[in-house]
């Protein structure tokens, strides 16, 4: 067996529903999980709510609801989310869960016990919207004159006594970490950006908060709950059950990959391998920062009333249709941009034609024409080899992208490698021609129609990490078995006279209403 294969999205603040940007990260997150366990890796996905901290709390309050009310509503759309959208996770995680709170105070005194943790008093700027302490020397000036942080929100001068990790201590560290694992922050400019910020220097940070209690409590100090993104990075900890379950521990820890927005590259590579290293815990292999979605080229947000709910999005055009036009659409790594017509576009042209109509074509002619069973192969001509060898060659071009890069799995180029494997039989189709050989050479046409038949199957395999649903329909409609839907069956032929059932169309088209 392989080596297990940890993956995490971000746990996502549960103050308000689900939003594109949450379901983007956790459908990217999904199809890497369900790559590596087609390709025979045991996988442990976690995925789940961060529900701590003064956002949480302050929004609870405006609400006239308790916090813990705000997070069980809200937390349940994400969970709703989650299923929609056919996500394959093993574990939920919330961060309210007793398990979780017992993880992070067995975090923190292992901080206490390596020293890195001194009693303070905070005085400074904090973000409430970004849960984030900034140096005076980070803020911008708003149009009236107000301080904001990098990130564009209001700031606020905080003074109250406060616990401190010792971040300073760790720069040096730090550095030596990323010069000596470059997979450790992808892509390349978050790398970047990272190695600039940690080569200024670093401050201790503030870990404790007291003019609230909504968090996890310090160890042995009354008053005083962990600064929300302690807690928070420690459930990746948790979900393989630090600290008691030693066994499951072991045997996920480090993470391969932590999935996360490129807004929140500071606190995964910075504070959290700086908190491990303190604990004495090794650190994740890969922490990689993917972009933004943005609606038409336009960051959302409530005030735009842009914001676009992903459970409505996958209920009208299809949780296939939502799931490949984000990961073939936006680049990984970077931002993207989506809009109905771009939706509706790429799901018509890639899903309903190209896929569409090969498995449609190649299936009603064998229902037909061939009593229903896969055809028998007749003798091969030079259209067969070249075929399966450009065929052989574009399935191994995407699982070099997924597969190459350390730490980077293109998806998008693996998907637009998978799809010029189903142009490619497209094009096999369209001029060997079964349809007008079946009139003068029947067994030709059978030997086309198997063929083609068998490109369906192994495309349908290669891409059902990124569309689950619809692939194993096809599986479904050549008659394949549970058993036979992973790589190791991309090699195992379809077997001629095996009977399937009749088939049906998988990949509607959009047609807009009019
Ligand atoms: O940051 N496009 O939670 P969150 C793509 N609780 N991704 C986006 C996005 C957009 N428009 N907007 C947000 C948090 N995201 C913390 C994480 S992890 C220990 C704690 C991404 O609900 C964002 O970058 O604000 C983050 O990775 C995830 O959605 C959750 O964001």
């Amino acid at each position: 067996m392989s080596k297990p294969f940890y993956i995490t999205t971000a746990i996502s603040y549960p103050n308000g529903r689900p939003h594109i940007g949450h379901a983007y990260e956790v459908i990217a997150t999904d199809a890497i999980a369900r790559y590596q366990r087609l390709a025979g890796r045991d996988v442990f996905f976690l995925t789940g709510t961060d529900e701590h901290g003064l956002k949480m709390a302050q929004t609870a309050r405006k609400r006239g609801i308790e916090p813990r009310a705000l997070a069980d509503e809200m937390s349940s759309y994400f969970q709703e989310m989650d299923e929609v959208l056919n996500i394959s996770h093993d574990r939920f995680i919330r961060t309210t869960e007793p398990a979780h709170h017992a993880a992070s105070q067995a975090l923190w005194r292992a901080m206490v016990a390596n020293g890195d943790i001194y009693l303070g008093r905070y005085e400074g700027w904090y973000s409430v919207r970004d849960e984030a302490f900034y140096d005076e020397k980070e803020l911008i000036e708003g149009a009236d004159g107000q301080k904001l942080s990098p990130q564009n929100t209001p700031v606020e001068w905080t003074v109250e006594e406060s616990w401190f990790f010792r971040l300073s201590a760790f720069a040096d560290r730090l550095l030596a970490h990323y010069e000596a694992n470059p997979d450790f922050i992808r892509p390349e400019s978050r790398r970047n950006e990272i190695l600039s910020f940690v080569k200024g220097g670093l401050s201790d940070l503030s870990i404790s908060r007291t003019s609230f209690d909504w968090g996890v409590a310090v160890p042995d100090s009354p008053g005083h709950v962990m600064y929300v993104w302690v807690d928070a990075l420690t459930n990746y900890l948790t979900g393989i059950g630090y600290p008691d379950d030693q066994a499951g521990f072991d045997k996920y820890w480090p993470a391969d990959l932590h999935i996360i927005g490129k807004d929140i590259v500071r606190f995964h590579t910075v504070y959290w391998p700086a908190f491990l290293m303190s604990a004495g815990l090794p650190l994740p292999k890969t922490v990689f920062g993917h972009g933004f979605l943005l609606n038409r080229g336009e960051k959302m947000s409530k005030s735009v009333g842009n914001v676009v709910d992903p459970i409505e999005m996958a209920r009208t055009y299809g949780v296939d249709q939502l799931r490949y036009f984000l990961l073939r659409e936006v680049s990984f790594g970077q931002d993207g941009s989506y809009s109905h017509e771009a939706i509706v576009t790429r799901s018509n042209a890639d899903l309903a034609n190209n896929f569409g109509n090969l498995a449609q074509r190649s299936l009603s002619m064998i229902a037909k024409n061939c009593g229903g069973v896969v055809p028998t192969p007749g003798p091969e001509t030079a259209a067969e080899v070249e075929f399966r060898a450009a065929l052989d060659s574009r399935i191994a071009q995407c699982r070099e992208h997924m597969d190459g890069t350390p730490g980077f799995p293109r998806i998008d180029q693996a998907l637009a490698s998978a799809w010029e494997g189903l142009s490619i039989a497209n094009e096999y189709i369209a001029r060997e021609a079964p349809w007008t050989v079946r009139k003068t050479d029947p067994a030709r046409a059978d030997t086309i129609l198997y063929h083609t038949a068998e490109a369906v199957r192994r495309l349908a395999i290669l891409a059902s990490w990124a569309i689950p649903e619809s692939t194993a329909k096809l599986l479904d409609q050549l008659g394949q078995g549970a058993d036979a839907r992973d790589f190791a069956a991309l090699g195992t032929p379809l077997v001629p006279g095996l009977p399937l059932p009749p088939p049906q169309g998988v990949f509607p088209r959009w047609v807009d209403p009019a």
